[in-house]
């Protein structure tokens, strides 16, 4: 598995390097800047690229040989197409220029991500796109004006360590969104070397997701944590159940505070749909996976056909080795209907990446708070 890793890396390294990639096509006069960008990974094969500035000569009418410089502001979400070895363009949104009315809302709230919900951050510094606010003292930051569309969040606080992640921001309504930090290595809560930890936030909707990882055993059997045995198998615990919108629900492994040797194996994080309208697909879910001493991946959940509750989106699987290393596989696959009485037949209804394995359905039979 490593292997494939590397080399779909290296792959990727060379695409980035060597691709050609269009806007559409772009006529003379024009120039596309991308010296003020900024990037931010969505997923393991998006990448959102903000701010791309497109300049456009118009010739002034009054003044024949002269031309006057129109500057359009854009954001381009691209996909890796493996093969063509290009990025292709998925999204664009113009968010500065001529004839832009940005209408978006975004109210976020920044939590302490080991103590959760009651724990929200004040005086945190909050970046959407171009644009900052400072949380105020229910942990909270609002903007308005935003561009529709994909968008980056970044969070930095005293103390924390900072984080970025993506959303999607529709004009329909004010966005909830909500980003939780985890506190600074070396002070309490912080993750130290040889550890790691996932941090589930969402949207509004639905009201509870769950966050589930299952891992090795030293006798060879295979432990579950969740909100029922938060910390059996002794490797890692979940140390909070939100049930009530936006999250966060953090694993840590090995858990928060303590030290010591994770068993060697695959540790494999699920998130489940448990109860509430709408679904995984459009929740806003970003699932970070943080290791001590800075590593980071962020995980949305993938274009898949959602049924609602008790769907089941397995993030990824992590292989620590025996040496203490670790590696991390999407497997970004959607189980759709996983409850009892339909587990033992229910297949995939999203293909996964060909990295690691779904969770066993039967992880989430009979589930009851
Ligand atoms: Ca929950
Ligand atoms: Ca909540």
């Amino acid at each position: 598995m490593r292997k494939v890793t590397q080399n779909v890396a290296r792959t990727a390294i060379a695409a980035v390097c060597g691709a050609v990639f269009s806007l559409g096509a772009v006529a003379q006069g024009t120039v596309i800047d991308f010296s003020s960008t900024r990037g931010t990974g969505m997923n393991q094969q998006d990448v959102l690229i903000e701010n791309v500035r497109v300049l456009t000569a118009v010739p002034n009418p009054f003044q024949p040989g002269t031309s006057t410089t129109v500057t359009s502001n854009y954001n381009v979400t691209f996909r890796f197409d493996p093969a063509t070895l290009h990025l292709i363009p998925m999204g664009i949104q113009q968010t500065g220029g001529q004839g832009v009315e940005n209408c978006a809302e975004a109210v976020v709230t920044i939590y302490d991500a080991v103590r959760g919900a009651a724990a929200p951050l004040s005086n945190a510094s909050v970046t959407i796109g171009s644009r900052t606010a400072t949380t105020n003292a229910l942990g909270v930051a609002t903007f308005a004006q935003l561009p529709q569309g994909a968008a980056s969040l970044s969070v930095s606080a005293a103390n924390y360590t900072s984080a970025s992640q993506t959303a999607t921001l529709q004009c329909t309504g004010p966005n909830q969104l909500a980003v939780a930090l985890s506190p600074a290595e070396g002070s309490g809560g912080g993750l130290g070397r040889g550890q790691f930890r996932t941090i589930l936030t969402w949207g509004e909707n639905p009201r509870d997701l769950d966050s589930h990882m299952t891992g090795p055993a030293a006798d060879g059997g295979r432990w579950h944590v969740f909100y029922g045995e938060p910390t059996t198998g002794n490797q890692c615990a979940l140390d909070v159940d939100d049930v009530d919108s936006l999250g966060p629900e953090t694993v840590t492994c090995p858990p928060t505070d303590t030290t010591g040797a994770l068993q060697p194996g695959v540790y494999r994080y699920s998130v489940h749909h448990y109860a509430g309208s709408e679904n995984i697909g459009n929740s806003g879910a970003n699932v970070r996976l943080e290791f001590g001493g800075g590593q980071t991946y962020n995980f949305t959940p993938p274009a898949a056909t959602y049924v609602g509750e008790d769907d089941v989106w397995t993030v990824f699987e992590l292989t620590v080795h025996a040496d203490g290393t670790s590696s991390v596989a999407p497997v970004n696959a959607v189980m759709g209907g996983i409850s009892a009485g339909s587990v033992t037949s229910q297949r995939p209804i999203a293909p996964g990446t060909g990295f690691g394995q779904t969770e066993s359905p039967i992880t989430f039979r009979n589930l009851v708070k």
